[in-house]
């Protein structure tokens, strides 16, 4: 029955039970559709987190970073989610081991509740997956859920559009990367972090981007600052700019819209992630080779093959959804 286990993980994960979210969270890693109806029953629970996003190259500082931003918002009690993305691995559940051992001094904090992401899926399917965790831990009562995810194209654009405040931590040396990045990145950042500011070229780092072009008129301007999160020196100055991000999105009315922003990017993945099986299952059966042997032999156009397909699409989407209801 699985609409009484989707049920009754939803209420535990309510009253705060941490075993029962890890659970979830792992069904929404498979793709299972008891989490679908988890997730729909905890939407409205949800709503009173702050969604913070670090991205940045491999190896920049990111989980030294979270550690730190850990241990400052600790002190003021509160309570934190954290979401490790590892794109690169398929294991469930596994963490990057690094992140671990850096991460371990918080394991036994029952305020803090760290999981690590992967899934066999594409990036949509990873940015869902986080989508999903973030809204689990919003509804446990986590205060804050610092996402984390290594820097690879479409993942770290989806993410940094699904926080409410996104990080982009570089490190010394970063000039040239800034050059190749993804655009629609640098425009979405709120806060540039220099880490390894004990480097050499820290400040020149620092100073090429705030000579960044001046955005909207009115619009948040990012701030740029220099950390060493082995030291842990500017990681307090971070925090309070993490924190003035937040009550500038509240007094604007504008965190709605990053919700909105995020709700959004969870429905069009499911809708492009759906459309993608369908046209796999086309190539199982053979007729997408059928399409294009008829293509290849003159004898038909490879427009009203693409149209072929489009008109098959209906009748996948009643064996996806197991029969129409409406009838056709
Ligand atoms: N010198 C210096 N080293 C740092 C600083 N911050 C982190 N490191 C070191 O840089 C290495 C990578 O740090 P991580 O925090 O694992 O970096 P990351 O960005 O999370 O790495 P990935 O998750 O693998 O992408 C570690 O050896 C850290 O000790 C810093 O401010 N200065
Ligand atoms: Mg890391």
């Amino acid at each position: 029955m699985p609409h009484r286990e989707s049920d009754s993980l939803a209420a535990r994960v309510l009253q705060g039970d941490i075993r029962a979210a890890a659970r979830l969270i792992t069904l929404i890693e498979e793709d299972s559709p008891q989490a679908f109806d988890a997730l729909d029953l905890l939407h409205r629970h949800t709503g009173k987190a702050h969604v913070v996003g670090i991205t940045g190259a491999p190896g920049v500082g990111k989980s030294t970073l979270t550690s730190g931003l850990i241990d400052y918002f600790r002190r003021y009690n509160a309570t934190l989610g954290i979401i490790a993305i590892d794109p690169t691995s398929a294991i469930s559940g596994g963490a990057v081991l690094g992140d671990r051992i850096r991460m371990q001094q918080h394991s036994a904090d029952p305020a803090v509740f760290i999981r690590s992401l992967a899934t066999r899926g594409g990036t949509g399917g990873l940015a869902r997956a986080a989508i999903g965790a973030i809204r689990i831990m919003d509804a446990l009562g986590k205060d804050i859920i610092l996402v984390e995810t290594v820097g690879s194209g479409q993942l770290e654009t989806d993410i940094v559009k699904a926080a409410d405040t996104s990080l982009l931590v570089m490190a010394p040396g970063a000039g040239d990367e800034i050059q190749t990045m993804k655009a629609g990145i640098l425009e979405t950042v709120h806060i540039f972090v220099v880490n390894k500011a004990d480097k050499e070229g820290a400040d020149q780092l620092k100073i090429y981007l705030e000579a960044m072009p001046e955005r909207r008129p009115g619009a948040w301007r990012p701030s740029v600052l220099l950390t060493d999160a082995l030291s842990g020196r500017g990681v307090e100055r971070l925090a309070a700019s993490i924190q003035r991000h937040h009550e500038y999105l509240e007094t604007g009315g504008q965190i709605e819209e990053r919700r909105r922003e995020r709700a959004k990017l969870e429905l069009l993945t499911l809708v492009t992630d759906s459309l993608k099986d369908m046209v796999d299952r086309f190539d199982e059966d053979d007729y997408l080779n059928k399409l294009l042997n008829d293509f290849l032999a003159g004898k038909t156009g490879l427009h009203s093959a693409y149209l072929k397909i489009i008109e098959r699409l209906p009748g996948e989407l009643d064996k996806t959804s197991g029969g129409g209801k409406d009838g056709i």
